[in-house]
């Protein structure tokens, strides 16, 4: 069981425990725990193995410890068991709709009896819900739009989750004996931010594939197995992502890797390619079509036809991702720009990017402390950063308006200032930039006096209230603030928390088009909740030459990893390091930052 697991059952403990009117400050203790275990790095599975004291963990005290043992040595926990005699489970799935929380989920249950997302869309398109005190027309909306959302994003998974709930998996079947290569495919490969299921590949010999199917279906986190063939496998893990396996011989493993990568629209084109040439691509191989066959010149692209002998002709590639490139006289396409926009006839032409890679960056521009919402001290962060080996990092915390986060007023910021400064005493080999995340005020106007703004290193803004603006005031509000002269970069550009909530209505291209007129950056957010910035997003932001900034947004040290994964995103719209502002060397940095200087 992985931790993001046990996080997931304890919040829906505590959400359960919330609606029951259990004690507030015991639902606390549940919350902090569910923090710490999702900031956790060690599994706490293994530790529980190991038989180690979990109460060394911060907030986890005897009994939180004796939940979590139980939950992962039986899969329940007797508390979940008892709560739920009395409030119905379901109810939990309510308190993840946007706009409704504990309270409103015991409220629509004991007052209408609703305990499912289908009842309380039935209800509050029936009018009954507004009527309810505390609710009212315009929250029923927020819900029913939440419910909108809810249903769109259900079946799929955010990238980050997929990851964790995957990796016992791989462990699992890497163990196994008889399996030669064994890769992920799909979207999953692609470096999507959301995947619908995963499709694993994984090479055999025919002798051995029954075993290997065997020990894929009779893996601890299967809930179902949906089928077990010779060379396929389907089963759905107990966190509900859906799994395939195909088992394949040596021969085919470069054509059915570069099939089940997709995408779908990029096989496309490569199979128009092949025909073009006279060749015939499917998840087997590449083969020269026979002289007597004449295959659908005209369907240009059609699927290989199921009744056909898939192997007919002569092999020519297969075994290798690369040949089947070079059959149809490509070079070997990077597997995030398989999405048919472009990337074919770049690499024809030889102008593939160089992408981004981890080792590129030299420093993050966007993190949080104790001194407003984050949960490290200054130094904490810098010592964490250098770490990393950064070569520059910026403190960025809140300002005032944003009171929920406790934003920094002007006389805060400026003492703030004194602790970077012991920080850069006590630090040495990284540079702390003196930073804040400036909120846009409603009309645009930026939420800290320029005198402030002036001493700063760099001042990122951002959109933290009024979502809900219809699209030509938000983007009049987002650009007016971009025209001040003392912005450097545009941070959460579109508001957006995957499979939760939208982005904000905004007009992103007119957005890009001020952020290039004042010189201004605009942010991959590398939360994977967030990703500001779609890879739409981004490959225009490249094409027109606005900076892009790829920063965390941590709240605390463990958040500085969310860089790496996040690249994915970058690499997705075609960034190269020269696109991004933290891949330059401090000294650049600077110099862009002193760029309206004069
Ligand atoms: P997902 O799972 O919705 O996040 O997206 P994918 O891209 O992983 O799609 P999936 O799982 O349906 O199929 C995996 C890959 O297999 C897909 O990217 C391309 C290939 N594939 C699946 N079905 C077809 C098809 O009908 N035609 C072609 N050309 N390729 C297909
Ligand atoms: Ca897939
Ligand atoms: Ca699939």
């Amino acid at each position: 069981m992985e931790n993001i697991e046990i996080a997931r059952s304890l919040e829906e403990l505590a959400d359960l425990l919330e609606i029951q009117g259990a004690n507030p400050f015991r639902i606390r203790a549940y919350r902090n725990a569910i923090r710490t275990v999702s900031a956790e790095t060690r599994a706490l599975a293994g530790m529980v193995a190991r038989d180690e004291d979990l109460t060394e963990l911060p907030g986890i005290g005897k009994d939180l410890a004796g939940h979590i043992r139980e939950l992962v040595e039986t899969g329940t926990m007797e508390v979940l068991e008892e709560v739920t005699r009395e409030v119905p489970r379901e109810l939990a799935t309510l308190t993840r709709l946007d706009g409704v929380g504990p309270k409103k989920a015991a409220k629509l249950w004991k007052e209408l009896d609703i305990t499912t997302v289908d009842a309380l869309q039935e209800a509050a398109e029936a009018g009954r819900v507004e009527e309810l005190e505390g609710f009212g027309a315009r929250s029923v909306e927020k819900i029913l739009q939440a419910i909108e959302d809810y249903r769109s994003h259900q079946s799929r998974f955010l990238r980050a989750d997929a990851v964790q709930y995957l990796r016992p998996l791989l462990e699992h079947l890497e163990g196994a004996e008889g399996i030669h290569r064994l890769e992920v495919a799909g979207s999953y490969r692609r470096g999507k931010e959301t995947v619908g299921d995963i499709d694993l590949l994984a090479v055999v010999e025919a002798e051995d594939a029954p075993a290997v199917m065997e020990r894929f279906t009779s893996f601890a986190g299967v809930e179902r197995v949906e089928m077990a063939g010779e060379t396929r496998g389907s089963v759905v893990l107990r966190s509900g992502l859906p799994v395939d396996l195909r088992l394949l011989g040596r021969e085919s493993w470069g054509a059915a890797l570069h099939y089940f990568t997709g995408s779908k629209e990029h096989n496309v084109e490569i199979r128009k390619r092949a025909q073009g040439r006279g060749l015939r691509v499917s998840e087997y191989g590449v083969f020269r079509i026979p002289d007597d066959a004449a295959e659908g010149g005209a369907e240009g692209g059609a699927e290989p036809e199921a009744e056909a002998d898939p192997e007919r002709g002569e092999r020519i590639a297969g075994a290798t991702e690369e040949g089947v490139f070079e059959a149809v006289e490509l070079p070997w396409i990077p597997p995030v720009l398989r999405e048919n926009r472009g990337e074919i006839q770049a690499a024809e032409a030889g102008e593939l990017p160089g992408l981004v890679e981890f080792g590129d960056i030299r420093g993050d521009l966007h993190m949080h402390t104790t001194w407003s919402d984050g949960a490290n001290s200054i130094r904490e962060m810098a010592e964490a950063c250098r770490e990393r080996g950064y070569e520059y990092m910026a403190i960025t915390d809140h300002s005032q308006a944003v009171t929920v986060a406790n934003g920094l007023t002007p006389e805060r910021i400026r003492r703030q200032w004194d602790e970077i400064d012991r920080a850069r005493d006590e630090v040495d080999g990284i540079r702390i930039l003196r930073g804040s995340e400036v909120d846009i005020l409603r009309d645009g106007s930026l939420d800290l006096p320029d005198e402030i703004l002036k001493e700063l290193d760099i001042v990122l803004v951002a959109v933290h209230s009024h979502f809900g603006l219809d699209a030509a005031t938000q983007t009049e509000r987002v650009t007016r603030a971009l025209a001040h002269p003392l912005v450097d970069v545009l941070v959460h550009p579109t508001g957006r928390l995957l499979n939760r909530r939208e982005p904000y209505a905004i007009d992103m291209e007119t957005v890009l088009e001020a952020a290039l007129e004042h010189g201004v950056a605009v942010e991959l957010n590398t939360n994977p909740r967030r990703l500001d910035l779609h890879d739409r997003h981004l490959f225009r932001a490249r094409e027109l030459g606005v900076p892009v900034v790829a920063s965390t947004d941590a709240h605390r040290i463990a958040h500085l990893d969310y860089m790496e994964e996040g690249l994915n995103q970058a690499r997705r719209g075609w960034l190269e390091a020269d696109d991004i502002v933290n891949c330059q060397s401090y000294n650049k940095l600077d110099e862009w930052l002193r760029r309206r200087e004069e």
